[in-house]
Formats: structure tokens, C-alpha cells, sequence
């Protein structure tokens, strides 16, 4: 057993006043975020999506296993394989796989099985979950909370796309055993979601969405 270690917060106080001016503005920029599936094709520099990775592994974890790993394709022809295995899965999922009720659900958004954002966005950046560690010499290491780990990761690194002006997509073309195969991936990672990345396509559309209001998401006690 490691014994803890500790070191001073980094924490520069911010007045009381300043604390809701700044949640406001970080909401209203958050809240013009919206899902869109219609991506450009402008290239975006790597660089913003080391970033964006960067700010997905700031993400808190169970005990701080880091439990991810992010796949950023740019290769025209893994984005083509990747979207034919989707789009393969996909067809499944809307002819059959999916039950109506689900259907009914997803009806507002206008989904189908057509994926033209995994070849159009010039980024697709593939999470995998570390369900299990391995040791140097092979042996399984056990991971705690990984889903939710994951979860709070690609919730920064949706924010990191929208703070740098981008847009992304969170997609799950399950079942996504494919993406292990295509991204040589090992056993102990399980694909987690595809977030293509990239400027949204000219004209694009969004569903006509509202958010719930703070007083249906909130109780207060
Ligand atoms: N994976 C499918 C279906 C789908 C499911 C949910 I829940 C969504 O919010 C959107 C789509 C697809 O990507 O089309």
C-alpha cells in the first residue's frame, strides 16, 4: 500500500459576486451548445483535439485510474470503414433491432441509418472504457466506477469542442464491437462512443429542441 501524498490546492479566491457572473456566462455558453449532425468538411488542426483530449483526461476518475483511451482518426479510409460498420449496425438497429417505443423516442430528432458525419467531419475521435487494467506481467488490475469516469470525460471534452468555437456529436452505433477490431484496440478496452469533431456544415440543422427549465431538473431541500 502507497501512502498518500498531498500537496497545496492551486486556488486563487474569486469574490462572491464574481462567483454567479461567472456561472452565468459559463451557462449561456454552455447552454448555445447544441447537437448538430450535419458536419463541414474543413480540416481542423490537430492540435485542438490534443486539447480537447487534454481537457477530457482533467476529468476526475475512481480513484484516479484514468480509465480511457481516445482514438482521433483523421485517415479518410478508417473514417470510411468505421462508417460502413456503423452504418451496417445501424440498418440493424432501424429495421428491427430498436422496439417502436424506441423508434417513437427518437422520432423528434430524425435519426436514421445514414452516418455521413463519420467520413464528412475531418475528425472522429473514438472513447474507449478501460474496463480492467493489466499489469506489466499481464494480470488484470480492477478499475472502479469506470462508466461514470468515462461519462465525466466526454461531458468536459463536449464542452472543450464547443469552448473552441467546433461541434461534436456523441454516437453510439452499437453494438460497437467493431471499433475494437478497426482500432486494433485490446481486450480491455470497450469502445465507449464515436464524437466526430469539426466546424458544423453551412446550413446546418439542429432538432427544435427545448431544455427542461431549471425548475423541473432541481429540488431544492
Ligand atoms: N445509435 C442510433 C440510435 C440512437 C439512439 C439514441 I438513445 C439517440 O439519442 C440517437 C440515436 C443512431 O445513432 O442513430
Amino acid at each position: 500500500m502507497s501512502e498518500p501524498r498531498f500537496r497545496p490546492l492551486a486556488h486563487v479566491r474569486v469574490p462572491t459576486d464574481e462567483v454567479v457572473a461567472r456561472a452565468r456566462a459559463f451557462y449561456e455558453s454552455m447552454n448555445a451548445r447544441r447537437t448538430t449532425r450535419h458536419f463541414s468538411t474543413d480540416p481542423v488542426p490537430r492540435a485542438a483535439i490534443e486539447y480537447a483530449i487534454r481537457t477530457a483526461g482533467t476529468a476526475p476518475s475512481g480513484a484516479h485510474q484514468q480509465p480511457w483511451t481516445f482514438v482521433a482518426v483523421s485517415d479518410p479510409a478508417i473514417k470510411q470503414r468505421i462508417r460502413d460498420a456503423a452504418e451496417r449496425e445501424e440498418h440493424e438497429n432501424y429495421h428491427g433491432r430498436m422496439p417502436a417505443e424506441w423508434l417513437q423516442a427518437l422520432a423528434p430528432l430524425g435519426t436514421d441509418e445514414h452516418k455521413t458525419h463519420l467520413t464528412d467531419a475531418p475528425w472522429l475521435v473514438v472513447v474507449f472504457r478501460k474496463a480492467y487494467g493489466l499489469e506489466p506481467d499481464g494480470s488484470r488490475r480492477t478499475y472502479y466506477y469506470t462508466q461514470e469516469s468515462v461519462g465525466i470525460a466526454v461531458g468536459f471534452f463536449v464542452a472543450a469542442v464547443h469552448q473552441m468555437g467546433l461541434v461534436t456529436l456523441t454516437h453510439t452505433p452499437n453494438p460497437m464491437g467493431f471499433l475494437s477490431e478497426v482500432l486494433n484496440r485490446p481486450a480491455n478496452e470497450k469502445a465507449y462512443l464515436i464524437m466526430p469533431v469539426g466546424y458544423p456544415a453551412p446550413g446546418a440543422l439542429v432538432p427544435d429542441l427545448e431544455r427542461k427549465p431549471l425548475a423541473e431538473i432541481a429540488v431544492w431541500v
